[in-house]
């Protein structure tokens, strides 16, 4: 691997850092006193620190990096459309060449009946665009109050206002006066966490109805949409049993509400398909997406939407909503570079006929591990279930997340980023990950759930709470 010297040591960054960058998602406390990991390279599936550090990215960075790191022809895409033309606006009645060839291939590839693309900058941006354009659309044929969107706990849409709204964690809501009105949450499909004695096909069932429930007693006429990942991801690759979508598909169709599904996470081939709609049989009015959009080597997002949607978006006027960067050139040229090698290497049925099936068998070893309660796997996206006792399903008797929290430190140490979501570990690698890398990956993961098994042994905490 190429690596450039391009960085201070690594105590000046980390102090720096401290003195002046505010972190996502971070206890800024816990961050400055113990100093970031900086991390300064990567290639493929590998991220390195600046320690020299060669690390396991089973996270594709953060759900996004479908074809891996560092591929030169995304540099190169980048590099002409910024001198070719390194921004102007679609508003007002323009456009530029990169933007129409990447909504042209996002028809391509997108179900049949989505043919329109309105752009973000990223998945949080799109959510609120979909806010503003499902009530919007409804007003528009004379239905203002058709306006609630349902949505569900634990769900992720994102961390703007209207995004984190969308989302169904408390933690989140708890900060910043969320949700804002007309947003409101119904019950998720997490069979192992939740199911109890029921039958998963039957609690699929028993979850989706929430939604008609939910429907009726706020009346159809109020209600506007519902919006769902296929599989929810930084809830903790919840993967619903089978009966739930149809079931969906149905509510939605005979209450005439409009489906959403987030394909943030799930879209760019990450289950097996273009898009998890495909995978579930999910016919959506509009889908969100981002991330493997560009495999992150750009931010950009966007909402894909269906002809009914586009038509009356197109018929009523202005629609008073966009963002400076809505299909930013340079961000849309590296993405249409993106989609390019997803299709042109066949990365998709890799996912779906080589790599997927390989990684679904040594990732399923996982669940024969003690301390494995589950190990479910879609595509490139998988999680396990800690778990104390696993006949029973039992949570720790510790606080939820402490366990995953360790078990997270400890991969991290052995070289693999896995990342824990309460007392579950997720992966979603990049889809180019080979077989060598899956064993890799397997047997680090192995490793770090004994570590973390004896860790707690040692220090009383293997108890059911
Ligand atoms: N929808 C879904 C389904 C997502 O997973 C967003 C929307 C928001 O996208 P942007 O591009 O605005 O971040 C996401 C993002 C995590 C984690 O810890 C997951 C996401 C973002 C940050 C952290 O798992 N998903």
């Amino acid at each position: 691997m190429n690596i450039r010297a391009n960085h201070l040591p690594t105590a000046e960054i980390q102090a720096l850092d401290a003195a002046h960058h505010l972190h996502p998602f971070t206890d800024g406390d816990l961050i400055n006193k113990r100093g970031a990991r900086v991390i300064t390279s990567a290639q493929g599936v590998m991220i390195r620190d600046s320690e020299g550090n060669e690390i396991l990215d089973g996270m594709s960075g953060l759900w996004c990096c479908n074809i891996g790191h560092g591929r030169r022809e995304l540099a190169d895409a980048a590099h002409a459309q910024m001198l070719q033309l390194s921004y102007y606006n679609t508003f007002f009645m323009t456009t530029h060449p990169p933007v129409v060839s990447l909504a042209e291939k996002i028809a391509e590839l997108a179900p049949a009946h989505m043919n329109h693309v309105f752009f973000a900058s990223g998945g949080s941006e799109a959510n609120d665009t979909n806010i503003r354009l499902v009530r919007h659309y409804w007003a528009a044929q004379g239905k203002p109050d058709k306006k609630v969107i349902i949505s569900r706990k634990n769900a992720y849409h994102g961390s703007t206002m209207g995004g984190a709204s969308l989302g169904g964690m408390s933690g989140m809501h708890a900060q910043g006066g969320l949700p804002i009105p007309d947003i409101v949450h119904i019950d998720q499909p997490h069979w192992w966490a939740e199911g109890g004695d029921m039958d998963p096909a039957e609690f699929g069932r028993m979850r989706a109805r929430k939604l008609e429930e939910k429907i009726a007693e706020l009346g159809e006429d109020r209600v506007a949409a519902f919006i769902a990942e296929p599989i929810q991801g930084a809830g903790g690759v919840i993967i619903p049993p089978e009966t739930y979508w149809p079931e969906i598909g149905r509510i939605c169709r005979d209450h005439e509400i409009l489906l959403i599904a987030d394909e943030v996470i799930t879209g760019f081939g990450r289950t097996g398909n273009m898009f998890a709609a495909e995978t579930f049989d999910i016919t959506p009015d509009i889908m969100t997406i981002a991330k493997g959009l560009s495999s992150g080597y750009a931010p950009i997002g966007g909402s894909i939407v269906s002809d009914h949607v586009s038509e009356v978006l197109n018929a009523n006027g202005d629609f008073n909503h966009g963002y400076t960067y809505s299909g930013h050139p340079v961000a849309s040229a590296v993405a249409l570079e993106n989609l390019r090698i997803i299709v042109e290497e066949g990365l998709v049925e890799r996912v779906q006929t080589e790599i997927g099936p390989y990684l679904a068998e040594r990732w399923g070893s996982l669940a024969d591990h003690p301390m494995v309660g589950e190990a479910p796997i879609c595509g490139m996206m998988g999680s396990i279930a800690l778990t104390p006792e696993k006949s029973s399903r039992a949570r720790f008797a510790s606080e939820e997340g402490v366990v995953g929290l360790r078990c997270r430190e400890i991969c991290f140490q052995n070289n693999l980023v896995m990342r824990h979501v309460g007392d579950r570990m997720v992966i979603a690698p990049p889809l180019v990950i080979t077989k060598g890398e899956v064993d890799l990956l397997v047997e680090r993961a192995w490793q770090a759930l004994d570590a973390t098994l004896k860790g707690l042994k040692d220090d009383g905490m293997f108890t059911a709470g």
